[in-house]
């Protein structure tokens, strides 16, 4: 392990590869040959290390969950197919009819989907509280809980909750409760929950680690006992959420320049939140760098910079919010996050559709809010875009 997380992203765990290649190939092959039976057996059995079939483990897919794992801090890591089949298959692994979820209430929109309509159906319930106010959350994790879950910089009203003080209020209460976090907007280079106290930490790995748009894919990291739950229960036998190789060596390549691409979105991001806070266009900006952000302080203190996100709610609500996404030029109208790319969305009607207008009030995401991902294209571009965006509205 390298002290430095550029040198750690680049170098690889464990050494050289077959026939001194630099990158490691990509092992596109679904099961494995044994020698005889008996080898066979004994891998079955776990007496013997060795691959058996891809969707238990794969060397390609094997170095980079080794990798996540080292820039995590972590004892191990499991790759997924994509962000919610690492949300699902760690919650599922955990969780068992009758068992209660504390969840913050502002959450990535199938996630929130999950929790509040899927969930029931199996008799799990979720608790929706703000994980801002410790006192709330104390009180509905002392009501009886088995995971308490939420995402910060939370998608998509940027909304800072402090790692530290939720794990520690919530193990003082039940040492047994899982803390998770959904690390997927701040990443590991500026953020390491599990230092922090939380158990389990989850990313949509299609995002930032990514990095050009081209694989969906989630990662889940934490200890070795309850990674190798999430990798036997959650991946192998309830959702078979596997990540195939070709993906696996696409992530390796994007995590190889994780740390300079984001010290990019970080600097561009602050740029644009300091030029839209001026805008008189602009309702309220939403970015953890504002120290006018009620989560500014939480942030400096759990992240090393504020992140590639900024949201923002357009004087005017919804109509206007609409009519500003439709003018941008350079910044593409598309979901999802972390690209090259600068993306814009509407939250209301897009990411977070699967919330009612009232749960939407209550979370905070106006019909007014447009979130961007900050891309990699000279920030002055970007804003440029966005003023003239504004100019004709
Ligand atoms: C989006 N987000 O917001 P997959 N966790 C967080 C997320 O933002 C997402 C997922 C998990 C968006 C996708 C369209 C905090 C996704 C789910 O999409 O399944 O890799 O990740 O724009």
């Amino acid at each position: 392990m390298y002290e430095h997380f550029e040198t750690g992203a680049l170098h690889d765990v464990g050494g050289k590869h077959p026939h001194g290649s630099l990158n490691m190939p990509i092992y596109q092959t679904s099961t494995f040959v044994f020698d005889n039976a008996a080898q066979g057996s004994k891998r079955f059995a776990g007496e013997e290390a060795g691959y058996i079939y891809s969707r238990l483990a794969n060397p390609t897919v094997r170095l980079l969950e080794e990798k996540i794992a080292a820039m995590e801090q972590a004892e191990d890591c499991v790759a997924f197919s994509s962000g919610m089949g690492a949300v699902s298959a760690t919650l599922l692994t955990f969780l068992s009819q009758g068992d209660c979820v504390v969840a913050d209430s502002v959450l990535y929109g199938c996630t929130f989907s999950l929790m509040s309509h899927v969930f029931p159906r199996f008799g799990i319930s979720t608790r929706f509280v703000d994980c801002c106010d410790l006192e709330a959350l104390k009180a509905a994790v002392a009501q009886g809980c088995r995971l308490v879950y939420f995402e910060t910089p939370a998608n998509p009203t940027m909304k800072i909750v402090d790692i530290m003080a939720v794990s520690e209020a919530v193990h003082e209460i039940n040492p047994d409760c899982l803390v998770v976090v959904d690390n997927t907007f701040a990443t590991p280079f500026l953020t390491r929950p599990l230092h922090l106290g939380v158990d389990i930490a989850l990313h949509s790995a299609t995002k930032y680690f990514s990095g050009h748009g081209d694989v969906i894919a989630g990662m889940a990291v934490g200890s070795q006992a309850l990674m190798d739950q999430v990798r036997n229960v959650g991946r192998k036998d309830i959702t078979g959420s596997v990540l195939s190789p070709h993906d696996a060596f696409l992530l390796l390549r994007g995590i190889k320049t994780l740390a300079c691409r984001m010290q990019a979105h970080c600097e561009g991001a602050q740029q644009v939140a300091n030029y839209l806070s001026r805008h008189d266009k602009v309702e309220t900006v939403y970015f953890p760098g504002l120290p006018t952000h009620p989560g500014h302080a939480v942030a400096k203190k759990q992240m090393n910079r504020f992140g590639g996100m900024v949201a923002f709610e357009v004087k005017g609500g919804e109509p206007l919010a609409k009519r500003f996404v439709d003018s941008l030029k350079l910044c593409s109208l598309a979901v999802s996050l972390g690209d090259a790319e600068t993306l814009v969305e509407h939250p209301a009607s897009m990411t977070h559709a699967a919330y009612t207008k009232m749960e939407q009030e209550a979370a905070g995401i106006s019909g007014g809010l447009v979130r961007l991902s900050v891309g990699l294209e000279h920030p002055e571009d970007i804003i440029e875009d966005l003023k003239q965006a504004f100019d004709l509205l």
